[in-house]
Parts: C-alpha cells; sequence; structure tokens
C-alpha cells in the first residue's frame, strides 16, 4: 500500500495531467480511501478550517474542516471553477442569484451527501455551504486556478465584500 503523501500525489498528478473538463470523473473515480487525512486536518470552534493540501498556479486542493453547525457566508469564486467532494458528513448548499430589483435571492439548495462531487462557479451565481448534519463534515475543495480572494456578502452592511481565503494550516511540502 502506498502511503498517504504519496497517494495525494497520485491525485496531483491525475489533476495536473488532465483538463478541468476530466476533473468530476477524476475526482468521482479517485480511492480516497487510501488518503489518511488526520494528519491534515485541524479544527476550530469559531469557525471551519482551510486546511492547503496543494497549490501551483493551476490549481489548490485544500480540506475545509466543519464543525456542527459551521458554514461559509454567502460568495463567489473569483472567476474560478470549483470542484467540492465530501469526504465525511452531510453539507447544505444553498444556490443565490440576483432578482431583477438587485436583491439576493436564494433560487436552489442541496443536500450534499458523502462521497458526492458538485460543482460551482459565477455562472451559477453564489452559493453557501453548511455543515447542519450532527457531527462534524470534511470536503476536499480543488479550484482551478487558484482563488486568493472571493466577494463575499456581509450581512450586516448587506453589501458584498472582498474576502481574502487564508489557509489555516499548509502542507502543501511533499
Ligand atoms: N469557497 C469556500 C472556501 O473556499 C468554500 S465553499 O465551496 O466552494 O472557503
Ligand atoms: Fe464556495
Amino acid at each position: 500500500m502506498l502511503e498517504t503523501p504519496e497517494n495525494i500525489q497520485k491525485l496531483v498528478d491525475l489533476l495536473a495531467n488532465n483538463s478541468n473538463e476530466e476533473y468530476n470523473a477524476v475526482l468521482n473515480d479517485f480511492d480516497f480511501s487510501t488518503i489518511d487525512f488526520k494528519p491534515y486536518q485541524s479544527w476550530s470552534s469559531k469557525k471551519y478550517t482551510r486546511n492547503c493540501l496543494y497549490k501551483d498556479l493551476n490549481f489548490e486542493l485544500i480540506l475545509l474542516c466543519w464543525e456542527h453547525g459551521q458554514e461559509t457566508p454567502i460568495h463567489g469564486h473569483d472567476g474560478e471553477d470549483c470542484w467540492v467532494y465530501l469526504l465525511e458528513g452531510e453539507m447544505k448548499e444553498v444556490f443565490f442569484n440576483m432578482d431583477d430589483n438587485d436583491n439576493l435571492i436564494a433560487d436552489d439548495s442541496q443536500t450534499v451527501e458523502t462521497n458526492q462531487v458538485t460543482f460551482m462557479d459565477d455562472s451559477q451565481g453564489f452559493h453557501k455551504l453548511k455543515n447542519g448534519h450532527d457531527g462534524r463534515s470534511m470536503s476536499l475543495h480543488l479550484y482551478a486556478k487558484p482563488i486568493e480572494n472571493c466577494e463575499s456578502f456581509d450581512e450586516k452592511s448587506q453589501q458584498f465584500v472582498k474576502r481574502s481565503l487564508n489557509f489555516d494550516t499548509n502542507s502543501d511540502k511533499y
């Protein structure tokens, strides 16, 4: 059996050698049970954590760890493509768009189950993800290209603000 970092490298190689059109299939076909994500996890009672597994100029792979109830603000993806593979738990995804009067409205939602891949980009509008189920959830996010800032809806001012997307941990070192 290959060591875990080698299996992350295997996934990185598959992504490097395929185009974005293949990423959905790459994630669906990959055997994630070969990777032990424990060393890459971090948990916070304050907010979901973003843990970088790999990043280059073309894409980044980030492990998100969600305690019960934790959620993103409503946000966009800075023109990039975004795939989410749910490794553990269950998430609620809500989609938002502007109506004719420029009001933000929730126009769709789905429950994301373990082992499911979802895709999001700015052509679909904005979304938010929430871990509404009882336990923890863990998701792997693939952004192509990497996203450093995104438009994020600020509930207080009821406006979109620029939010920088930082890493809580960074293991991009193998
Ligand atoms: N975009 C959010 C983030 O990277 C997670 S929602 O899935 O795209 O923090
Ligand atoms: Fe997102």
